[in-house]
């Protein structure tokens, strides 16, 4: 008989097939998941096909680590960290994957065997875009680090149907498209059809005495969803443990529309279900009034809900049934306050489900929760309108009015009399329309605080969570945002790591102080010139990138100056665009002007509702077309704006930036993370004393680093005598130059009324300070040519700022939270030795 397979694929699986990693099995393997996963021939098979048949292969071999991770956990009862977050910036998993398994350049050879190019089938990957920015990538960069530490822990979050949007550019104006990241599968996600569970919103409550003698409250929901769980494994590096992070999607309950079916209400039925569906659809961007957006209050409450009650079953799986060591099984972390919810549900979860007096409840709850603030921007702490919130969560709203009146007893004791301080503190907002305030509720239900960032965590003390500091100081502490430098190093600058590699070993991939090592060769003038060449490569490689993406010629021997993250007026991209226009009419000025060649590169999404982000990015891109065009300057400036930054644009950016521009408004970044990657891969920063900025700059010496700009206590002052920014403005010649060459038209084909918001704004309030930072970022910016110009001297900073960066690994974060704050220890995870599992 002839056989319909071709030749090649193998025809019996053997055991090895599934988790042998030879380049001869991996081929095999790979043949093997076309065929019968994908339904293709090789000849007719897309490069998608190839991605997904590599995807499965490669997942197959982490599916061993992953069952034998939970079966450990569960064998030994492991206490483990719930990581709760609305957002999981993941990024691609296949490359990521292949370097934590050690598989990257197997896998490179037997594709190359086979025919096929590794990079372009790592090119195919839709990215799960399940973040906005630093938050949700911080929560990607834990999960990662947790497993390499071989901390069994859970991320509990949104399987959302559509990320964040994908932003075209057209005529220089952000445009939101859809991010269908799920329409040609997603190989990495395993959906639990049969883990479901309820969740009620709506209603009315009441309440009766048991035959106990105790007081009970029933919730009647209007409404009831169902979460549905997709697992997705997350692999440590070069590690057994492989942990779970665990979605939920919102589904209708069959059983809820049936009564509408029998009663002939076929399309309140399907509204029905479009309703429940819509809860987990899409991704809220931030920066955004959320305010009254009823939806997002539901994702909240949906994920929270689903993840303890996941919780509280796999409590129940060891055969517990007394919840009364809850927190010693699980800690959890809230990720900013959008689960904070989460400390009213276990409450409602303890005391009417399970049964617990109140107290007993409380204590629990205290113990188990702790709360990271993101940010001290006032427009972004979450507060919902009560009848908002009563009217979905009528329950929780009892709960949270209980919380409160115990908490503010306890206030009165300690400040008797001191009526202000109570009105502070309350978690009930009661100044004009009254507020159910998120920070609030998370910081009386946790029992530790904490910030991003040294000089975030003392503003945080200082201002937004103040009063809570007074109270119980005890609480609070800092714990430094940091990076995974897999991903962020190994996988997305291949060269440097083979560099730094071969001088010092590769231990520093896990243990990122090691880097240190580097310091002698920053004097090594053989070491400097590979160094160099390893980032002159990376810039060539960009520089292909946007001639191929927007058309526009950038030479890889300028300086690349990039600032990449979110827009936003604090973060002060148009102060970088003033410093661009302030070069062009230095040239204009003086067309033969000696200047170092330089690129500013720009990158990042606007919320779409935010409207003067929205005219940040077209103001950027105005700039760049005037400058482009312009004979008498392009040669020396170029201006790119790359259209949707996302991880995987990252990953290019980052290892070929000379220049990182961290310039935000002192006390405004919470920490930063971008920050720590540029640094990592050998940029130099310039940039203010902000965030994790400040700590930066400590590691590496302030001799390393471009400092400009007020201080966050300059910045008081200033405000506090009454900041004018005219006066700023009409002092310096300059500034007033660019300023009114933007008012004239000149970037706007002669419209006078375009940018006008945006200046005026500076002229009249400029609440974020750049003309007050203007000229000491002018100056400072002469220092960083200057030093460029001195390549010796450049690669050198660069090379010290590398060994100096072993604080900022995420490791290390997740180190101190394990100390401080979840007070658990690693397992490890032991592989059987026959390859499946026995049990
Ligand atoms: C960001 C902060 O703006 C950034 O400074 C920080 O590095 C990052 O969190 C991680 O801690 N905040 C957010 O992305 N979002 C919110 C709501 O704060």
């Amino acid at each position: 008989m002839t056989s319909l397979i071709p030749p090649g694929c193998p025809t019996v699986l053997t055991e090895d097939d599934r988790t042998g990693t030879s380049i001869e099995t991996l081929r095999r393997a790979f043949m093997d998941n076309l065929f019968f996963i994908q339904g293709r021939f090789p000849e007719v098979a897309t490069k998608n096909d190839y991605y997904l048949a590599l995807a499965y292969t490669v997942r197959d071999r982490l599916l061993l680590r992953w069952l034998n991770s939970a079966k450990t956990y569960r064998d030994q009862e492991s206490r483990t960290v719930c990581y709760l977050s609305a957002e999981f910036l993941l990024g691609p998993h296949l490359g990521n994957n292949l370097i934590n398994l050690g598989l990257y350049e197997a896998v490179e050879e037997a594709m190359r065997q086979t025919g096929l190019n590794l990079k372009e089938l790592l090119d195919q990957e839709e990215e799960p875009g399940l973040g906005n920015g630093g938050l949700g990538r911080l929560a990607a960069c834990y999960m990662d680090s947790l497993a390499t530490l071989e901390i069994p822990a859970i991320g509990y979050g949104i399987r959302y149907e559509y990320g964040i949007f994908d932003q075209e550019i057209r005529d220089g104006w952000q445009v939101e498209i859809t991010d269908k990241w799920l329409r040609y599968g997603n190989p990495w996600e395993i959906p639990r059809p049969e883990l479901i569970l309820p969740v009620k919103f709506g209603g009315h409550t009441y309440s009766y005495t048991d035959d106990q003698g105790r007081y009970r409250v029933i919730w009647e929901p209007h409404q009831v969803v169902q979460g549905v769980a997709y697992d997705t494994p997350i692999l440590g590096y070069k590690v057994n443990t492989a942990n779970l992070l665990r979605l939920w999607r919102a589904e209708a309950v069959e059983s809820f529309d049936f009564q509408a079916f029998n009663t002939g209400d076929y399309y309140g039925a399907v509204n029905q279900k479009i309703a429940s569906e819509n809860i987990t659809k899409v991704l809220y961007p931030n920066d955004e009034q959320l305010q009254g957006k009823e939806l997002r209050l539901m994702q909240e409450y949906f994920f929270c809900s689903c993840a303890l009650q996941d919780m509280i079953r796999l409590y129940k799986q060891s055969g517990k049934q007394d919840l009364s060591r809850f927190h010693e099984k699980f800690t959890v972390q809230l990720n900013d306050t959008h689960p904070a919810i989460s400390v009213a549900e276990l409450m409602r979860l303890l005391v009417d489900e399970h049964l617990m007096p109140w107290e007993q409840a409380w204590d629990i709850t205290r113990q188990t929760f702790a709360y990271t603030n993101h940010t001290l921007l006032p427009e972004a702490l979450e507060k919902w309108p009560l009848d908002l919130f009563g009217s979905l969560l009528p329950r929780h709203l009892q709960i949270i009015y209980e919380i409160n009146r115990r908490f503010l007893d306890e206030v009165r004791l300690q400040y008797p009399g001191d009526n202000d301080r109570l009105r502070r503190l309350s978690i009930i907002d009661e100044s004009g329309c009254r507020y159910v305030r998120m920070a609030h509720l998370a910081a009386v239900g946790s029992h530790a605080i904490n910030g991003v960032a040294v000089l975030h965590s003392e503003l945080l003390k200082q201002t937004v969570l103040r009063d809570f500091y007074e109270l119980t100081p005890e609480k609070f502490s800092n714990k430094t945002n940091g990076v995974t430098p897999r991903r962020w190093m190994v996988l997305s600058n291949p060269g440097l790591t083979r560099l730094i590699t071969e001088r010092i070993g590769e231990d520093w991939v896990k243990h990122l102080d090691q880097l240190r090592q580097l310091e002698p060769l920053a004097a090594d003038a053989e070491f400097a010139a590979q160094w160099r060449s390893v980032k002159h490569g990376n810039k060539e490689r960009l520089a292909q990138y946007i001639r191929d993406r927007i058309g526009v010629t950038v030479d890889p021997h300028s300086l690349f100056s990039i600032l990449v993250k979110r827009i936003h007026e604090y973060k002060r991209q148009h102060l970088c665009v003033l410093k661009v226009i302030t070069l062009y009419q230095m040239l204009r000025d003086q067309p033969h002007l000696e200047m170092v060649p330089q690129t500013f590169i720009f990158g990042g999404k606007a919320a779409p509702g935010y409207y003067m982000a929205k005219l940040i990015i077209k103001f950027i891109n105005s700039v760049a077309d005037v400058i482009n065009r312009d004979p008498v300057v392009r040669d020396r400036l170029r201006v790119v704006f790359l259209p949707n930054y996302n991880v995987t644009l990252g990953q290019r950016v980052y290892p070929a930036a000379d220049l990182s521009q961290q310039i935000s408004t002192a006390g405004y970044e919470a920490s930063g993370t971008g920050n720590m990657k540029f640094a990592l891969n050998g940029a130099l920063t310039i940039g203010t004393l902000d965030g994790a900025n400040v700590e930066i700059r400590e590691a590496v010496g302030a001799e390393n680093f471009f400092l400009f700009g007020h201080t966050v206590e300059q910045l008081q002052e200033l405000r506090c005598n009454g900041y004018r920014p005219w006066e700023f403005a009409n002092g310096h010649p300059m500034l007033k130059r660019v300023l009114d060459l933007i008012s004239s038209g000149y970037f706007s084909h002669g419209d006078t009324e375009l940018f006008r918001p945006l200046v005026e704004h500076l002229w009249q309030d400029d609440r974020y300070c750049l003309l007050a930072d203007y000229q000491s970022y002018v100056d400072c910016y002469q220092r960083v040519l200057q030093v460029y110009q001195d390549q010796a001297q450049w690669a050198k900073m660069s090379i010290l700022n590398v060994a100096r960066m072993g604080k900022f690994s995420s490791d290390r974060a997740i180190r101190e939270y394990c100390q401080d704050i979840w007070h658990v220890q690693p397992v490890k995870i032991v592989l059987p030795a026959t390859a499946y599992m026995t049990s």
